[in-house]
């Protein structure tokens, strides 16, 4: 199918969608692995839904845990997409051959960073939004511990922090990865270790989602939480007395993906999926579910409440290194060793 074709039939759902919304017959079915947040997910999947007749079975896990299923699949796939998510996890499943390539009618309307995601691994993956790193904190327990408001990284690890901090465990959480793989370019990996090893005394717990310490500290559960700062903006926009830091030294990003997975039993239902996921109105639902990450159709809308990137000190995060599957391992166990099996 040309690529004309292939966009005239995404604007014909499209359509379809607005006429007749429901009234779609079944089209086959698909089933997608999703990594977004639930509230996120599952509006998507009913619009995907509507849009097309294709009825969607949807599991929600986090990066790093879609990527162990996947690989334990491997030899009988069960899922068709994986959305969203982090990139690196995404990259390592692309190393790994556990996902395939595929060219979208739609890689036109992405920004630069989202084609590069998918130039950097043979097209096994595609940026679908971008969001940066840093943490939030609960003004109510700062005041209630006389504690000066942090505003870098350096401040997560004074003594006053101690058992105040929230964050995943990188082994589950793409939101913990990119923490990780973020320190060590920004202070070099020894420092950075060090770094980790010290934080490590002020965490109260490593939770296995990454966006939940945001929930704790909107709850008074936590005094800070490690996060990505679109996970923290949902929070406050709730009215919980959150404050959001993007920390003073810099901080990393990432790029959050969508891959087809290797062997999906519905392959064309999978590349419909995929195209319509990349369209300007598909990403427009995010910030009905409340998420504010950067979309990556150019012409679909930034939601005002999304944190810019402009705005903010970032790396220039080596998506290639860090998402690969040497890389990614290494750090992991490394940080397995050294950091979670330490004591407090
Ligand atoms: O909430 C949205 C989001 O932060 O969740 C994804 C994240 O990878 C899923 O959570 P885990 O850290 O538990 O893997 C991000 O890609 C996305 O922006």
């Amino acid at each position: 199918m040309t690529n004309t074709r292939r966009l005239l039939g995404l604007a014909a759902a499209g359509l379809f969608a607005w006429l007749a919304p429901g009234a779609a017959s079944a089209q086959g079915n698909l089933t997608v692995y999703c990594s977004v947040q639930e509230e996120w997910c599952r509006p998507m999947m009913q619009a995907f839904e509507r849009a097309t007749g294709i009825r969607v079975a949807m599991t929600r896990r986090s990066s790093g845990e879609t990527l162990t299923q996947i690989r334990a699949e491997s030899s009988n796939p069960r899922g068709d997409v994986w959305w969203g998510g982090t990139g690196d996890p995404h990259m390592q499943a692309a190393q790994e051959n556990l996902t395939v390539e595929y060219r979208s009618p739609m890689l036109d309307q992405v920004h630069d960073w989202a084609r590069r995601q998918a130039e950097q691994t043979g097209f096994r993956t595609i940026g679908i939004y971008a969001g940066a790193l840093g943490y939030s904190y609960n003004t109510n327990e700062l005041t209630r511990r006389r504690l000066a408001a942090p505003r870098c990284w350096s401040d997560l690890t004074a003594p006053g922090f101690r058992g105040e901090v929230q964050v995943a465990d990188p082994n589950t959480s793409g939101t913990a990865y990119t923490m990780l793989a973020t320190l060590v370019q920004l202070m070099g990996e020894e420092p950075a270790f060090q770094y980790l090893r010290n934080l490590h005394r002020n965490v109260n717990q490593y939770t296995r989602s990454g966006a939940a310490p945001a929930r704790a500290v909107a709850t008074g559960e936590t005094l800070v939480g490690i996060t990505f700062l679109h996970d923290a903006v949902t929070q406050k926009l709730t009215g919980a007395p959150v404050e959001i830091v993007a920390p003073c030294e810099g901080t990393g990003y990432e790029i959050g993906s969508m891959s087809i997975i290797r062997g999906a039993r519905n392959m064309e239902q999978a590349r419909r999926f995929y195209d319509w996921a990349l369209t300007a109105e598909a990403q427009g639902l995010a910030v009905q579910a409340n998420a504010f990450q950067l979309p990556s159709n150019r012409n679909a809308p930034i939601p005002p409440q999304a944190p810019r990137f402009e705005n903010i000190r970032l790396i220039d995060y080596d998506f290639a290194r860090w998402g690969s599957a040497e890389e990614r391992t290494r750090l992991l166990t490394r940080w397995e060793r050294e950091v979670r099996a330490g004591s407090r």
